[in-house]
């Protein structure tokens, strides 16, 4: 699909003219482009094309994120030498005013300004790395923690639900709507033998020992912008902020942060958690918010990134036998390399679980 780039970019209010456009990042849901102005002195802009399949009501989309960006704007500049406009994200109103356009196809576009000399991880490779992506979402929780005003927007609900995933998924599977059940029995058996201990986090949540807090929900590595010296920069992708269990963003940033490999690595083999890379990020993340967690979300943090991972690979599962309509593929069994690799990395994880207790016992 081509869009006329300069077109949308004309709906917005950006300060600079128009040079070119070209597609940006490896994200999974919209389709991203990055703008560049004519002036050197003028911002480059992120221009979005949101998936309004995904997230059904656009307004109540952007309002969370014009709060939770108005928040922590507000908060960055009391700290003395913080750089707002890279260490938060920017919202470029439209020339009506709001943080959104609707084009003649029915298309929603909204725009950033683009924040240059980041570095984004796809892998990482290093602990110091990985520290620095801890703390990032640390402190972005801490900064979250007193947000005014009434619960977030649920953008997308029961995102991190695990029975409701599971219900999703044995939908699927009886339905078998693209005749792939077959192709994935050994997978089925995977999720059928630990569908019952991953419900633990839920069964806290109910039972109140673990608080709902405002989360990101969608803590991959990527998510995590990293200056030109491998400090912490600032999180984006904020379409799921929204109240959860601090366990999601643990287990989402340690199932790419820790992973040897890419999320959709076909020779298993490679895919290892590194537990180096879980303890630099632990402890970045817990240099954050050691003093605001309870000690039951403590005590269960290892065992989020196991839950986490399980979810995704349900989810690429699930898209994949219903004929891939959520994800982005590029290729035929792209969700279905993409479930097998996260796969092997809970068992990896499941490998090294007694050590990742142990860590986490001694640091908190
Ligand atoms: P998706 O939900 O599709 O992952 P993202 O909001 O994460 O969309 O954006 C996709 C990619 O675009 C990111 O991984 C990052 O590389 C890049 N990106 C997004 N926002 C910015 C920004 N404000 N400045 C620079 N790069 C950005
Ligand atoms: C999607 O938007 P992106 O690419 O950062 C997905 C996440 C998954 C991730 C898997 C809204 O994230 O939940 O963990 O892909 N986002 C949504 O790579 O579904
Ligand atoms: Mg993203």
């Amino acid at each position: 699909m081509s869009f006329d780039l300069k077109k949308i970019f004309l709906f917005f209010a950006a300060d600079g003219t128009y040079l070119s456009g070209a597609p940006c990042g490896s994200g999974h849901i919209h389709d991203t482009f990055i703008i560049k102005t004519a002036e050197r002195n003028k911002d480059d802009l992120l221009l979005q094309r949101l998936n309004n399949k995904i997230f059904k009501n656009i307004p109540e989309l952007q309002s969370n994120i014009e709060r939770v960006t108005e928040h922590i704007r507000h908060k960055l500049k009391l700290i003395p030498g913080s750089d707002v406009k890279r260490e938060c994200l920017t919202l470029i109103p439209s020339k009506e005013g709001k943080t959104w356009i609707n084009d003649e196809e029915g298309n929603f576009w909204r725009m950033f300004i683009f924040i240059p000399d980041h570095r984004s991880y796809d892998i990482v490779d290093t602990p110091a790395r990985a520290y620095e992506g801890g703390k990032a979402i640390g402190r972005f929780q801490a900064m979250l923690a007193d947000l005014p005003g009434a619960p977030l927007f649920e953008t997308i609900p029961f995102f991190h639900d695990i029975e409701k995933r599971l219900d999703t998924f044995f939908r699927s599977m009886k339905s078998d709507p693209a005749n792939r059940v077959a192709e994935v029995s050994a997978e089925i058996d995977f999720v059928l033998r630990r569908s019952e201990e991953m419900k633990v986090i839920l069964r806290l949540g109910r039972e109140g020992k673990i608080p709902l807090r405002i989360t990101h929900n969608d803590t991959k590595f990527n998510n995590i912008l990293l200056d030109n010296n491998d400090k912490a920069l600032c999180v984006i992708d904020l379409d799921t902020v929204m109240p959860g269990y601090v366990h999601y963003d643990f287990g989402d940033a340690i199932r790419t942060a820790a992973n040897s490999a890419a999320e959709d690595e076909e020779d298993l083999a490679k895919i290892k958690m590194d537990i180096r890379l879980f303890e630099a990020y632990t402890e970045g993340y817990l240099s954050e918010t050691r003093s605001t967690l309870n000690e039951t979300e403590k005590e269960y943090l290892a065992f989020a990134p196991r839950l986490i991972t399980f979810i995704m690979a349900l989810r690429f599962l699930t898209d994949y036998i219903d004929g891939d309509h959520y994800y982005k593929i590029h290729h035929e069994h792209h969700n279905l390399q993409r479930a097998r690799s996260q796969f092997r990395l809970v068992e990896s994880m499941e490998e090294q679980y007694g050590e990742m207790r142990e860590i986490i016992r001694k640091m908190v």
